[in-house]
C-alpha cells in the first residue's frame, strides 16, 4: 500500500495520523508531493489532483481523506472507527466539524494565493471564519466527548487544530476556548501528532 500526501496538507495528516494510530504505518510505503505541480500521472490516481490518495496492493486508487482513513483503519489493528452505534456519531460529528474547520480555512487560504490583495473577497473570509469560530465552540462546548481512547474523531479534530496553528497562528482561538485546548495540548503530544507536524 502506498500513501500518497503532502506534508503541509491537514487531510492527509489526518490519514497519516490514523495510519500510525491504527498500526498499519510499518507495512505502508509513502510519497511526499505537491499537489499544485500536478506531478505526471497522479489524475490517473486521484482525478480531482488532491492529497491525501490511497494505493491498495490490488492497485486499486482511493482518494478523499476521510475513505483513505476508514481503509487504513480496517487493515489496522487498534480500530479508531467505534462500531455503529452512539459513540460512532460522536466520532462522524467531530469530523464533520474538523472538516468544516480545514475546507472553510482552505478557502481562506485560498483567496489569499489566487488574488492579489486588494481583490480578495473580505466578504468571502469573513464568511468563512464565521463558520471556522462557529465549528470551534461547537467543539469547545462538546469537549467532554474528546475523552477517551483515540478515535478518527479525535484525530479529525488534532489535525483542524494543528493547522489553525500552522497556517493561522495570527489568530487566537484558545482564548476563548480553553477545554478544546487543553485536550489539545495533550493530543499534540502524542508521537503520531509530532511524527507529522507540517513545522518540524
Ligand atoms: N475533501 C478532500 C480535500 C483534500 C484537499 O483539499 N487537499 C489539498 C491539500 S490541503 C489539495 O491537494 N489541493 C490541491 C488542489 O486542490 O488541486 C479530502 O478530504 O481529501
Amino acid at each position: 500500500m502506498k500513501l500518497i500526501y503532502s506534508a503541509a496538507s491537514p487531510y492527509a495528516r489526518k490519514a497519516r495520523v490514523t495510519a500510525i494510530e491504527s498500526g498499519v504505518g510499518s507495512e505502508l510505503e509513502f510519497e511526499d508531493i505537491l499537489p499544485w505541480e500536478d506531478p505526471a500521472g497522479y489524475r490517473d490516481v486521484n482525478p480531482v489532483g488532491k492529497v491525501p490518495a490511497l494505493v491498495r496492493d490490488d492497485g486499486l486508487p482511493l482518494y478523499q481523506s476521510n475513505m483513505v482513513c476508514e481503509y487504513l483503519d480496517s487493515q489496522g489493528t487498534t480500530k479508531l472507527y467505534p462500531d455503529p452505534g452512539p459513540a460512532r456519531w460522536t466520532a462522524l460529528r467531530q469530523i464533520a466539524a474538523a472538516d468544516g474547520i480545514l475546507d472553510a480555512s482552505v478557502v481562506v487560504r485560498m483567496e489569499g494565493m489566487f488574488h492579489e490583495d486588494d481583490t480578495a473577497s473580505t466578504k468571502l473570509i469573513d464568511r468563512q471564519e464565521l463558520s471556522v469560530n462557529a465549528a470551534l465552540d461547537q467543539l469547545e462546548a462538546e469537549a467532554g466527548e474528546l475523552n477517551g481512547p483515540v478515535t478518527i474523531g479525535q484525530v479529525a479534530v488534532a489535525c483542524a487544530l494543528g493547522y489553525r496553528d500552522f497556517r493561522f497562528a495570527g489568530i487566537d482561538w484558545r482564548a476563548s476556548r480553553p477545554n478544546l485546548a487543553a485536550w489539545f495540548a495533550v493530543f499534540a503530544e502524542r508521537p503520531s501528532m509530532i511524527e507529522t507536524d507540517p513545522e518540524a
